[in-house]
């Protein structure tokens, strides 16, 4: 499986963890990396001294090469990019805006910049403000998400681009890489099936949600905001959606209501305050496994489809 995402990330497998905020800390990233992908550390809103930490825990277990991402609406996102210069950090990836300003900073540190977006134009940007690669990620996703599916965005992305795509969105297994491989992406960043891992730090209320959801169990809220993001359908995002759409809810009291959501989510599973981000793939997922096996499984049914 080797293609030019492997070759500049020099890892054994096209595949990416997705950047998932508070999600996404060192014990999974340096698991993903290990498995032979390139794992990632969130660096959305974290305060820089955690971040710092993050990436040197990871450091301690993998050898492997490992990456940050940085969530572009985070107040400290220009201290967080300082951090992934001063740290060595080999890969970054950026989501929730446009890192136009600080690529040649992180390209002159040697820094592999794969920016995040959901758009042909935003896409045609990144490669011109000197991106090496860029992740397309389709609606399917979980958390902040834009309009175009991962089936219409990867092939317009790769046609309208030279450097390599990495398709994200509705991916989790083997199927979903060789689909992607297909519409002409040479890489995959899969988060929601990392969710449902052993190594990933998330509260068990988290995981249970994920191996228990059907098909039809996430749902979008926050469209109105101008920041869409996809949940797992519980009693609270339902009544987010809700008060969206009969507008018993302002935009300001969602605002209010969703503060600090992510966290209670993630580390105290509240079912009642929290978001639980996640991508429209998880009615696939069933079971939570190690890393390691979740990556091999993929890339294995992917070469075996492939290679029909
Ligand atoms: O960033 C993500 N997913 C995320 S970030 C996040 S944390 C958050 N919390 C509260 C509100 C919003 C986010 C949870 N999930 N995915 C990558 C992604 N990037 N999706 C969409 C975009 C994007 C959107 C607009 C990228 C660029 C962009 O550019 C606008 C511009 O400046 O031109």
């Amino acid at each position: 499986m080797k293609t030019r995402i492997t070759e500049l990330l020099g890892c054994e497998y096209p595949l990416i963890q997705g950047g998932m905020a508070w999600i996404a800390e060192h014990t999974l990233a340096a698991a993903v990396s290990n498995a032979g992908g390139i794992g990632l550390i969130a660096g959305g809103s974290a305060p820089i001294d955690y971040l710092r930490n993050q990436i040197r825990l990871c450091k301690e277990n993998t050898n492997k090469p490992f990456g940050v991402n940085i969530m572009l609406m985070s107040p400290n996102a220009d201290d967080l990019a300082q951090l992934c210069i001063d740290e060595g950090v080999a890969v970054v990836t950026t989501g929730a805006g446009n890192p136009g300003k600080y690529i040649p900073a992180w390209k002159e540190a040697g820094i592999k910049v794969i920016p995040v977006i959901p758009s042909v134009a935003l896409a045609r940007r990144m490669e011109k403000a000197g991106a090496d690669a860029v992740v397309a990620e389709g609606t399917e996703s979980g958390g902040h998400i834009g309009e175009n599916t991962t089936m219409c965005l990867v092939p317009q992305v790769v046609d309208a681009l030279e450097i390599p795509v990495i398709a994200a969105g509705g991916i989790a297994d083997g199927r979903g890489v060789a689909a992607s491989f297909m519409l002409g992406a040479e890489g995959v960043q899969i988060g929601t099936r990392f969710l449902a891992s052993e190594e990933c730090q998330i509260h068990h209320t988290f995981k249970e949600l994920v191996v228990k959801a059907k098909d039809t169990d996430s749902v979008v809220t926050g469209r109105y905001t101008g920041h869409p993001c996809r949940n797992i359908k519980t009693k609270f995002s339902k009544m987010l959606a809700n008060g969206e759409k009969d507008g018993s809810l302002t935009p300001e009291q969602f605002e209010e209501v969703t503060l600090g959501s992510l966290r209670k989510a993630v580390q105290d599973g509240n079912l009642e305050e929290g978001s639980f981000l996640c991508g429209a793939i998880a009615g696939m997922i069933n079971d939570i496994k190690p890393c390691e096996t979740i990556v091999r499984d993929i890339m294995t049914q992917a070469q075996e489809l492939l290679g029909r």
